[in-house]
């Protein structure tokens, strides 16, 4: 009986040390195989004297089988889920680079000065417009007041589209201002009109530090009853002063602009005492009032554009107009 019961702790002193699967394949193998200690005790039972001594210690010797097995058992359980922990911690894939500080991105230089020009606006009581980027030659030019063959026209490098119809030639263009949508909105609406369209224009202009082909331009209408210069000048100043501060002020100076009459150039006083040149307004043409087909006797209105881009340069202090669409990200994120 003493030998059965050191044969038993040995071995599950030997299963509880064991810490591979395959050791323990092992030690089934090597502690419950017909070469086992218990085993070969098994074959001593014959020499015990009598039949209560064989019964009891052939009790002990299975109850001992019985305990190494089940403990074989336990152990491989526990050695397959430590292995496959391990396996499951060595094969992890690391996420944690990807999520922890994403790079974001953000709008476009152009595109901010873009939507905060619509909030200014918005906010002053204007609401947003839009026009077509392909223009008909008469929205363009002809209904502001720039008939076919006026000098203005060779001031706008105008880019023609081709519809391949016969007798189109000429007659769509992709529009070289914003303007066209003053006609277009005339049409579509009576007034009182306040509104402000910014948006793409394209010029055949060639890329320097102040010109690019394609550019954007956010143009201002108003046309309402009794509407004077007076309007126009504190409608500027009042953007000015809400769009790049209080230190700001605006003047405007006398121009030409074939829709316009008066016509007048705007500029931007900054606080340094610096003058920064915007864009150009007037009061609307009777011509142009008669083509959005309202009544000049009983309406007036004026109307301003300016340049996005070219005021976002300016007011960032940046020396090439090519830079902002470079698409560079050392430049872009500094806006
Ligand atoms: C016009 O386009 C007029 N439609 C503006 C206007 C509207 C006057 C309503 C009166 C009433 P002008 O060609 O000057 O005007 O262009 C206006 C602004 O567009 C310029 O002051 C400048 O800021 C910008 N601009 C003109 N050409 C380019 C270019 N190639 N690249 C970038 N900005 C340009």
């Amino acid at each position: 009986m003493d030998d059965i019961r050191a044969a038993r702790d040995a071995a599950l002193a030997q299963v509880d040390a064991a810490d591979s699967l395959e050791s323990v394949t092992a030690l089934d193998t090597h502690l419950l195989g017909k070469k086992g200690r218990l085993a070969q005790l098994k074959t001593r039972l014959g020499g015990l004297e009598t039949v209560d001594e064989k019964k009891a210690a052939g009790r002990a010797v299975n109850e001992a089988v019985q305990a190494v097995s089940s403990s074989l058992e336990n152990r491989r359980v526990e050695l397959a889920e430590i292995e496959l922990a391990a396996q499951v911690e060595a094969e992890r894939i690391d996420l944690t680079e990807h999520v922890g500080k994403p790079a974001r991105g953000r709008a476009h230089l152009v595109t901010q000065a873009w939507e905060r020009l619509e909030d200014v606006f918005v906010g002053l009581g204007f609401r947003i417009a839009e026009g077509p980027e392909v223009e008909t030659d008469w929205h363009n030019f002809e209904a502001l007041n720039m008939g076919e063959g006026h000098p203005a026209r060779g001031e706008f490098d105008t880019l023609f589209v081709d519809h391949g119809a016969a007798g189109d030639e000429g007659r769509a263009v992709l529009r070289t201002h914003t303007s066209p949508v003053q006609i277009r909105t005339m049409l579509e609406q009576e007034p009182p009109i306040y509104i402000v369209a910014p948006g793409r224009v394209f010029r055949r202009d060639t890329p320097d530090s102040t010109h690019m082909p394609v550019f954007h331009q956010i143009e201002g209408l108003v046309v309402d009853r009794n509407i004077t210069m007076a309007h126009l000048a504190g409608t500027i100043e009042a953007f000015t002063k809400a769009f790049f501060g209080p230190g700001f002020s605006s003047r405007l100076r006398p121009n030409y602009f074939p829709f316009t009459e008066p016509s007048a150039e705007f500029d931007i006083r900054r606080p340094d005492g610096s003058w920064l040149e915007l864009g150009g307004c007037g009061m609307v043409h009777p011509n142009v009032l008669r083509a959005g087909g309202i009544d000049p006797e009983q309406w007036s209105g004026f109307a301003f554009g300016f340049g996005i881009d070219r005021m976002a340069t300016m007011r960032h202090g940046i020396d090439d107009i090519r830079d902002v669409f470079t698409d560079d990200l050392r430049f872009t994120e500094q806006f």
